[in-house]
């Protein structure tokens, strides 16, 4: 495997890193603050084609590369991690059963759509299920050559500005996994309704919302995989969601090592700057090779992706390695930045609250563990 970037990763990372420095950081604080995304913002990513970027370019997208898509996801965290969670959900989770087990004609009719903006969320989490994600009970009636669904689901994130939902639902009074189907419903759905939305400690420019399904009727042409796919239409498209957080994780991360050896260099005490106190430096030392060792990690998920290899276990390797090493690493910046860092002043109390959902969403840190734990007997046991 050769870590060196090609010369299109290395244009797409900084043509990121240059939109992001001009359209994104200058109003990260304010979307924090408001608990908003400015509607003009997802015009100029539209624009640019973040929404296309993982689609195939037969289908209108720009068809990178995984781990392109992670850059980005990364340039874009260290601006705004809850810009980029918008991003990766639709690229993700949001659309990967469509392109993975939708049929010829949903794959013509919707992905180009997807590509070109119109963006996608994922529901699956409901009040009694989340981690135990077979224990849903929305449900998925048929009704002839339809389905009626009936439920809700809570922490869709993009739920309110969503144009299409992939939906799990059950046949009604089974349980376990192999009744569960997947869907993909579109906004405009009769019945379908967005409700409550969550205000977050962190990840405040990114929507997230209830949506709510009362009969709504959806053509079995609108199924995703067969009937009973259900489970592993999400935990496939899990899979490859857990590269993207881990990018996200990395891309906070690297934004608090950055604001932290700054701060110290301008920083005071004891007669000289934080640079040359050695317990700063150690944490320094230990912030960068954290971060470095889980890139490498999700660089390695990315590019098993990409070879059509088996990937489950790397994803969730990376997911959980970058999501605790940019935690620690986040608390070690607001560590050095003393009270400053406790205060909205600095960014680093922003990232300190958003990094934190990277070790819950798309699966916790103890999911991940599960995963990975059940590889590795597999394998060795
Ligand atoms: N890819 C394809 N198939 C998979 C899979 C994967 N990554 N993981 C599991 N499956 C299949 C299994 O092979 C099994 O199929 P068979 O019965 O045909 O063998 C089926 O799915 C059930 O798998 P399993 O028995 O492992 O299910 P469990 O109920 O034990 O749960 C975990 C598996 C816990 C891993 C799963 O529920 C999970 O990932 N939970 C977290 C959910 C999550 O991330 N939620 C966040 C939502 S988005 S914010």
């Amino acid at each position: 495997m050769d870590f060196s970037l090609t010369e299109q990763q290395t244009m797409f990372r900084d043509m990121v890193r240059d939109f992001s420095a001009k359209e994104i950081a200058p109003i990260a604080e304010q979307m924090d603050h408001d608990n908003a995304m400015p509607d003009e913002l997802v015009d100029k990513m539209r624009a640019n084609g973040f929404f296309g970027l993982a689609f195939p370019e037969q289908y209108g997208g720009l068809g990178v590369d995984t781990t392109t898509y992670g850059l980005v996801v990364e340039e874009l965290s260290a601006a705004s991690a809850g810009v980029a969670v918008m991003v990766t959900v639709h690229n993700s989770v949001g659309s990967y059963p469509v392109s993975m087990f939708g049929s010829e004609e949903i794959k013509n009719e919707v992905l180009p759509r997807m590509a070109a903006g119109e963006i996608a969320a994922f529901c699956v989490t409901e009040p009694n299920a989340g981690s135990d994600a077979s224990a849903m009970t929305t449900t998925a009636t048929r009704d002839g050559d339809d389905y009626l669904i009936n439920g809700s689901k809570i922490f869709v994130t993009n739920g309110a500005r969503a144009q299409f939902y992939v939906v799990l639902a059950r046949t009604p009074g089974t349980t376990g996994h192999e009744s569960l189907h997947a869907f993909l419903l579109e906004r405009s759905a009769e019945g379908l309704s967005i409700g409550k939305k969550e205000d977050k400690m962190g990840l405040r420019a990114s929507d997230t919302v209830t949506v709510d399904f009362d009969n709504v009727r959806v053509p079995a042409s609108r199924r995703l995989g067969e009937e009973g796919d259900g489970f592993k239409v999400a935990m496939k498209a899990l899979d490859g969601g857990r590269i993207g957080i881990a990018f996200q994780a990395l891309g906070i991360g690297r934004a608090c090592l950055e604001a932290s050896v700054k701060y110290a260099g301008q920083r005071i005490a004891f007669g000289r700057k934080l640079w040359h106190i050695e317990t700063i430096r150690d944490k320094f030392a230990d912030m960068a090779s954290r971060l470095h060792a889980a890139r490498l990690v999700a660089m390695e998920a990315a590019f098993l992706k990409d070879a059509g290899k088996p990937y489950s276990r790397e994803a969730a390797m990376a997911k959980l390695l970058a999501s605790e090493a940019a935690s620690d690493v986040a608390d070690e910046a607001v560590q050095i930045h003393g009270g400053y860092g406790y205060t909205k002043d600095y960014a680093v109390e922003r990232y300190y609250r958003d990094v934190r959902v990277t070790r819950i969403y798309e699966g916790t840190s103890e999911i991940q563990r599960l995963v990975i734990a059940r590889s590795v007997i597999r394998e060795l046991g």
